[in-house]
């Protein structure tokens, strides 16, 4: 039986939350299209829609906040957002953005010229999507033990270096002007990428003068697990870990909304002069001043203070085996779950959950929405309606391998019985599975449509 992990903190600030009744969520489920993206937060009474900007801040980051600066140009906070990002990181070319997105889009709107391929373990959603408004096309190269969905790869995030020379040397041969690595993987269940395979991907990129950079924002929990599964880190803090892998980039985006510790962030970081020039011209344009970035001097200092916070050993062990409780739960149980549990949810598979719904008839979305009309849970669906595409020549439609529901756990916000209450939530729809439908999309548009679709059960 599973032990949950103890917090590492106790609470100082609580924010109340309410679970409606079971009628009322049929009715506000219905009022949303079926897309819990359009559920009012309030109406919600554990909110795992994302690890993202959901963080809760620790005394020192508030108190960071009262000493925000707010000048134009120059605020003391940008100068402590440095000396952080050098100590952490070893880097000193690095703008702030408001967000991760925003970091993507200014170094892609840069580098990416249309008929550009892009190779990544796996692309997040944004990512993918503000490369292809680009003009390029993303590729995800991560190896396979990842789309086994049982698999126990101690690094499921890895890159197959195999599947990347062969693009190199191959179809993309000259058309791909960087290599991205995504610690954590995302798209792929949260799995870590093992400095070995860093290692081995930043000598193929270099072999190639191709540049190479990490989409960075689950850094420290990539750290984690790199000290816990790697042979000779098990002595090494998170901080020295982290400072060795991002020894071996050339730059990194992040979204400082997920390890960053904070509600609102990014960064952009690159070691050539040049293009951190062209980067600072274009913040200019449409984020702000190179010294803010399009944040609150205030949020700058958040950020500085959570970047420095989250390598606390006993914080990162805490954060990844709050998670992996809510996983072993689910597991014990006998739902079927991405193994091993990732660091910041836990991924069901809903092709298991739910085996009479087809793929066309979206399962994940269905486990979704019943998880918040009999629990009052928010979930994401990452399966179909968030990856399907369509061959524009054929017509065919080109369902996922993996098709997901994901709980991603908010840093330092939830208790033990709070991922109980979700564990017997979804337990108790495991009894009555059978009884669930498939939803077909009654609107949608866009590269990312999951976000506004509207839905209806069949
Ligand atoms: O939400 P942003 O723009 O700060 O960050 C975009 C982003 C980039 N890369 C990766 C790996 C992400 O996970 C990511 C954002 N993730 C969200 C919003 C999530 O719910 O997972």
């Amino acid at each position: 039986m599973s032990q949950p992990a103890i917090e590492p903190y106790r609470i100082k600030a609580v924010e109340p939350i309410v679970l409606h009744p079971p009628e009322m969520r049929v009715s506000l489920m219905e009022q949303a299209g079926y897309n819990t993206f359009k559920l009012k937060a309030q109406d919600i009474f554990v909110d795992l829609l994302t690890d993202s900007g959901t963080s809760a801040m620790s005394m020192n980051q508030w108190a960071g906040i009262m000493m925000g600066d707010e000048s134009y140009a120059g605020c003391r906070n940008f100068f402590n957002l440095q000396d952080t990002v050098m100590d952490v990181f070893g880097f000193e070319n690095f703008v702030p953005t408001h967000q991760g997105r925003a970091a993507e889009n200014i170094l892609f709107s840069m580098i990416i010229k249309p008929g550009h391929i892009v190779p990544n373990n796996m692309h997040f959603d944004t990512t993918g999507a503000n490369i292809r408004s680009n003009g390029g096309t993303p590729v995800n190269l991560v190896i396979d033990e990842s789309y086994e969905v049982s698999s126990t790869h101690p690094f499921k995030g890895n890159m197959d270096p195999n599947k990347l020379t062969a693009l190199l040397d191959g179809e993309g041969k000259g058309k791909v002007p960087i290599i991205m690595h995504t610690i954590t993987n995302n798209s792929g269940g949260g799995q870590p990428v093992s400095m070995a395979n860093i290692k081995e991907i930043a000598n193929i990129a270099r072999g190639k003068g191709i540049p190479f950079f990490f989409d960075a924002c689950r850094f420290a929990e990539n750290a984690y697990f790199i000290r816990t599964r790697e042979e000779g880190y098990a002595q090494s803090s998170i901080a020295e870990i982290v400072k060795e892998m991002f020894s071996y980039v050339d730059g990194w985006t992040m979204s400082a909304k997920k390890d960053g510790l904070v509600n609102i962030g990014g960064l952009l970081a690159v070691k050539d002069d040049e293009l951190m020039g062209n980067i600072r011209d274009t913040l200019i344009l449409i984020e702000g001043y190179v010294t803010y970035g399009g944040l609150a001097g205030r949020d700058l200092e958040a950020m500085s203070r959570g970047l420095r916070e989250v390598l606390d050993l006993d914080y990162v062990s805490f954060r990844v085996n709050q998670v992996k409780y809510l996983g072993d739960r689910l597991t014990e149980a006998g739902i079927q779950i991405i193994t091993p549990v990732g660091g910041h949810a836990v991924y069901i598979n809903a092709k298991d959950f739910l085996p009479h719904i087809p793929q066309s008839e979206f399962p994940a979305q269905a486990l979704v929405c019943d998880l918040y009309l009999e629990g009052g849970i928010r979930a994401v669906e990452v399966g179909s309606l968030m990856f399907a595409t369509t061959n524009p020549e054929t017509g065919e439609v080109v369902y996922p391998e993996l098709e997901m529901i994901r709980l991603a756990i908010p840093r330092r916000v939830y208790t033990s019985t709070h991922l109980d209450y979700v564990a017997d939530t979804l337990i108790r729809i495991k009894s009555k599975s059978h009884q669930l439908g498939g939803y077909k999309i009654v609107k949608a548009n866009g590269l990312l449509r999951h976000f506004t679709a509207e839905m209806a059960p069949l």
